[in-house]
C-alpha cells in the first residue's frame, strides 16, 4: 500500500510508534489516544484494509496476528482480569484506519460495551 497508509509508515520506520513487540509478520504498538490504561494495536506488515479481507486473504497470518495480541496481553498483564481485543470494521463499526488493526484493551473494568 505504501505511502497513503499510516499504517503501512509505522511499518516502514517513516512515522514513529512506541512498539511493544515485532514478529516477522506482525508488529505491535501503542495507541496514540488510549482509551484504556492499556490500549495496543496489533496489526500485519502486510496491508489488508480490514480483518474481513485479511481473514479471506491470508488465514494464517490472521492467526499470527491473534498470537501476537494474545503474547502482548499476557506481556501487559492483563491475563488475569481480562481484556478486550476487537476489529472495528467498516464504517458502521468506526473504522477510521483501513490497514487492519486489533485493539488490545485493558487495564480496568470497560463496562459492557465501548462506544
Ligand atoms: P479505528 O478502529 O480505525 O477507529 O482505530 C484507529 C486507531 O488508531 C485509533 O484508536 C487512533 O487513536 C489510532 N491512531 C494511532 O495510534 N496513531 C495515529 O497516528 C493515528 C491513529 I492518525
Amino acid at each position: 500500500m505504501g505511502t497513503d497508509c499510516l499504517f503501512c509508515r509505522i511499518v516502514a520506520g517513516e512515522i514513529p510508534a512506541t512498539v511493544v513487540r515485532e514478529t516477522a509478520t506482525t508488529l505491535a504498538f501503542r495507541d496514540i489516544d488510549p482509551k484504556a490504561p492499556t490500549h495496543v494495536l496489533v496489526i500485519p506488515k502486510e496491508h489488508y484494509a480490514d480483518v474481513v479481507t485479511l481473514a479471506e486473504g491470508d488465514p494464517g497470518l490472521a492467526g499470527e496476528l491473534l498470537g501476537t495480541a494474545a503474547v502482548v496481553a499476557e506481556e501487559e498483564g492483563l491475563t488475569v482480569d481480562g481484556f478486550r481485543l476487537m476489529f472495528n470494521t467498516g464504517p458502521y463499526g468506526g473504522q477510521e484506519v483501513f490497514h487492519v488493526h486489533a485493539h488490545l484493551l485493558g487495564g480496568a473494568p470497560l463496562g459492557p460495551m465501548l462506544c
